[in-house]
């Protein structure tokens, strides 16, 4: 440990992680504070490698961002247009035509859209029996907790009602966006028509209490603060503590480009690792760490498996949302090329479905192979 651990004020978090202690909020802003990146890697990674071993997850996955149009005006999103003859919502056709583009092979359909008032109830439990009709074996990860909210306040349901629906459609687990981050600050300058930090965890405690499970994201390295990131990291924490439902956290990095907040560039290298070996640490009952190569890029997320990471994510065919923003990272990538990322990382490949799974063809290495 002497070695590999330069910052002094380290060894006593890495002492108290290793022995399965809670890490203090001021533990977390130490980390994140340090100059000593390898000190830290080398923490989150031996919490890593105690806790969930060194399986790297990754996913045949698509995404469907079925409507960009959406009222609520968030400053940091590039993906939204406010206009509804600027945008485009699609039809159950278009949705089914996206998933038939590759039969058999998608064990993820992730669906996250804009709050667009034009589109009736009806439409989302549709869309989700039109995926599952078109292909049953697929796993429906569809809609945030501001979504879920959006959708009962617009059509005075309960959040239970609305999941009851969508269960009953088909519905498989939820996606972690829309939690940006929890600080009453935050939402009144970027996200201030939209479900706040509050909301957003009683959305999610619903979810899991009607035996949804859910992940959980955290939109950094804009205006927030250090404090600012923790305390999110320790609001999720405390609900996980009493609910035990998120799969998975996902940091996600900041992209600047096309919209109306006014900071000129997301988080540098550096910072990202900090944020993912961070959350690694005080997400002391999270089992995934998801470094999302789509904003990361793919080399850093290679990296961020050494900085507490165990989740790559996935093909994501078409996304929008990031590559609006000024992500550069390709629409897809083959499963090949996500196991090589992984085992040259000198990790071990599994493949998952959203609930974490084996899809049923992932024992047959031939097949990979085919569709590489
Ligand atoms: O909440 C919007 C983010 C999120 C920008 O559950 C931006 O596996 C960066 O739900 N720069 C929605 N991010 C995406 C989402 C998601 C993404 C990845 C994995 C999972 C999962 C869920 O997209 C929003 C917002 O935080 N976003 N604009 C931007 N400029």
């Amino acid at each position: 440990m002497d070695d590999s651990i330069t910052d002094r004020k380290l060894r006593p978090i890495y002492e108290k992680a290793m022995e399965g202690k809670r890490l203090s909020r001021e533990d977390g802003i130490a980390l994140l504070a340090t100059d000593d990146l390898p000190g830290l890697g080398f923490i989150a990674d031996s919490v890593r490698r105690e806790k969930v071993g060194d399986t790297v997850y990754w996913v045949r996955n698509l995404h469907i961002n079925y409507t960009d149009i959406c009222a609520k005006g968030c400053t940091f999103c590039a993906f939204a247009r406010i206009k509804p003859d600027e945008g485009y919502v699609y039809t159950h056709e278009r949705t089914a035509q996206e998933v038939n583009a590759y039969p058999g092979q998608l064990a993820e359909v992730h669906i996250v859209g804009g709050c667009n008032g034009r589109i009736p109830w009806e439409y989302y439990p549709e869309m989700i029996r039109v995926i599952k009709r078109e292909s049953p074996q697929t796993h429906v990860k569809a809609f945030t907790m501001v979504e879920l909210d959006f959708f009962a306040q617009k059509f005075k349901l309960t959040i239970e009602d609305v999941l009851d629906q969508l269960k009953e459609a088909g519905l498989d687990a939820c996606p972690g966006g829309g939690a940006e981050v929890f600080s009453n600050r935050l939402h009144s300058h970027m996200f201030r028509h939209k479900a706040g930090p509050m909301r957003w965890l009683e959305v999610a405690e619903i979810c899991h209490n009607n035996g949804v499970k859910t992940n959980a994201t955290m939109l950094f390295g804009h205006i927030e603060t250090h404090k600012e990131r923790i305390v999110h990291l320790e609001k999720l924490r405390e609900l996980q503590d009493k609910t035990g439902g998120f799969q998975a956290f996902i940091p996600l990095v900041y992209h600047a480009d096309n919209n109306d907040l006014e900071v000129d560039h997301g988080p540098g290298a550096v910072d990202i690792l900090k944020t993912v070996a961070v959350s690694r640490l005080m997400l002391d009952n999270f089992a995934h760490i998801k470094a999302y190569w789509i904003l990361m890029g793919e080399r850093l997320a290679q990296i961020s498996l050494g900085f507490g990471a165990n989740d790559i994510d996935g093909t994501v065919v078409q996304e929008k949302i990031y590559h609006r923003a000024g992500a550069e990272t390709p629409m897809l990538v083959t499963p090949k090329h996500l196991e090589r990322l992984i085992r040259s990382a000198g990790r071990i490949p599994q493949e998952r479905d959203a609930l974490y799974g084996r899809p049923a063809w992932s024992l047959e290495p031939e097949l990979i192979e085919a569709v590489a």
